[in-house]
């Protein structure tokens, strides 16, 4: 029965990056969902067997059938409802860009990861190495415009969107570096992001992941040291 319906699952958790990139588009496209919110240190056989591979959240599960990697579901939702508040722009040439940066900002992940898992002795290196990534994506990617893709929100500013929490992890680190001074306009897009209609209503309680932020640091450190 489940297998022929329409019904749309996510499977994710409150403090994933990449499982808040999902929420927003569904949100933004109005689709309506059910939502299961795993224990990444007890996994559910329902996302074993989902994302047998990867065995990571998020997973779109729609009319029975799963789609794994928040990028390709990302994708997946667009090319699904595709009316419904269009997330990718209509130019063939634009989309690439678009994509692009999705990308890159993924394929950076290792810059955050070592800023999150820097020793004291690395802080200063670790913080300007984001500082350096963060300078390419506000001066190449968003330049003058208000969103990464013009005046209206895409599926670009929703997998940047978690720098919205960075403020968080720069706390648990203890070194700033997404400030007004260094960084205007990226730092002005956060605002927007955060106040933009579907987002603000779908925020993660940052706030109330602190001391998990903490706790895994101190994990990820300790493993590395
Ligand atoms: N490339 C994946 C990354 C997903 C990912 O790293 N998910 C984390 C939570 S933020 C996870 O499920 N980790 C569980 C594990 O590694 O066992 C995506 O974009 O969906």
């Amino acid at each position: 029965m489940e297998e022929t319906s329409n019904k749309v699952i996510l499977f994710g958790t409150e403090a994933s990056p990449f499982a808040r990139r999902v929420i927003w588009a569904l949100k933004l496209k109005g689709v309506d969902y059910d939502y299961v919110e795993e224990d990444l240190s007890n996994k559910s056989p329902a996302l074993l067997h989902y994302n047998p591979i990867h065995k990571k959240v998020p997973v779109l599960v729609h009319a029975g059938k799963p789609v794994a990697e928040s990028a390709v579901i990302l994708e997946y939702i667009e090319e699904t409802w595709p009316n419904r508040t269009p997330l990718l722009p209509k130019d063939p040439y634009e989309r690439a860009v678009a994509r692009f940066w999705i990308a890159y900002g993924d394929q950076k992940g290792h810059v955050f990861h070592g800023f999150l898992t820097c020793l004291e002795e690395g802080k200063e290196q670790a913080a300007r190495d984001v500082l350096e990534t963060f300078k390419i994506i506000q001066d190449e990617a968003l330049g003058d415009k208000k969103f990464f893709g013009g005046n209206t929100l895409g599926l670009v500013d929703l997998c940047f969107g978690w720098l919205t929490s960075f403020e968080q992890v720069e706390r648990v680190v203890g070194v700033r570096v997404l400030e007004p001074a260094t960084l205007p306009r990226l730092h002005r897009w956060t605002r927007d992001f955060k106040e933009a209609p579907g987002i603000k209503e779908n925020l993660p309680d940052m706030e109330a992941q602190l001391p998990e932020l903490e706790s895994l640091r101190k994990h990820l450190v300790s493993s590395k040291s």
